[in-house]
């Protein structure tokens, strides 16, 4: 299968600027990375003008929401829960006419998550445009993997919609072969999903070494792709001060 689909995405991407380790971008590459690494950055998957438009409509949507809160308007709880951790559901996101879903969907992702997920994949509701603003609100994430959360293999394409990882927040990840689920050490009652499967970066650190924590930068355009037994969190320095939107898509298999 992957033959096969390494010939149709060779088609289709001929011409592209999509590149892995300043390589072409390669099916079998791709994915012999991911099995190996866990983690994956691909740089100019999408066209910058693409995520230049996402990020427009996500910050209207924002916008609108925090203007409706200002307003006294009353939010249901999870409305409420998302306002207070800046996410946006991406399925509720059009741009140019286009719902955001499939503004962003394309098939190099497809073929490598069908390759890395041994089925056809679909996207997770669990798809979400986050907000990171640097300042004593910023509503970083703590150690986690998604596996826990969604209780499904998956894999996570995660796309900046601003540069990121030098003055705007990026995301750390723990480049590894292993695949294990590490104990949690959140509260299990806590109404944030991932405070319950929060890890702990004592036993990240002594888990996997402090040369395993890899902390990218990244351009509108470029994805960081990653599974989802992968530890990862949100990356945030003192030095940090600008804001950075991001799209966290979760393929999971159909
Ligand atoms: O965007 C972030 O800072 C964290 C995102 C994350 O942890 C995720 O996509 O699972």
């Amino acid at each position: 299968m992957l033959a096969r689909l390494s010939q149709f995405l060779e088609a289709r991407t001929s011409g592209s600027r999509c590149t892995i380790d300043g390589q072409p971008f390669s099916l079998p590459t791709a994915a012999a990375k991911l099995r190996r690494y866990g983690v994956l950055k691909i740089r100019q998957l999408l066209d910058p003008g693409l995520i230049s438009a996402v990020g427009a409509a996500a910050r209207d949507q924002y916008e609108e929401r925090d203007a409706r809160v200002a307003a006294g308007e009353c939010l249901s709880p999870p409305q409420r829960q998302s306002h207070l951790r800046r996410t946006l559901a991406l399925h509720g996101i059009t741009t140019g006419g286009r719902p955001a879903t499939e503004a962003l969907d394309c098939q190099a992702i497809r073929a490598l998550a069908g390759s890395h997920l041994g089925g056809l994949p679909r996207l997770d509701p669990n798809t979400y445009v986050r907000a990171l603003v640097p300042g004593p609100q910023i509503q970083a994430l703590p150690f986690h993997q998604d596996q826990s959360i969604l209780q499904t293999p998956l894999l996570n394409v995660w796309i900046p919609l601003a540069e990121c990882g030098v003055d705007a927040p990026g995301l750390e990840v723990v480049v590894t072969d292993k695949r294990d689920l590490l104990a949690m050490a959140g509260p299990p009652d806590h109404e944030v999903p991932v405070e319950r499967v929060r890890i702990d970066e004592r036993l990240v650190v002594e888990t996997f070494g402090p040369a395993a924590l890899w902390r990218p930068s990244l351009r509108p355009g470029d994805a960081l792709v990653f599974a989802g037994t992968t530890v990862h969190r949100s990356h945030v320095t003192p030095a940090m001060t600008k804001p950075r939107l991001s799209v966290e898509m979760r393929l999971v298999p159909s």
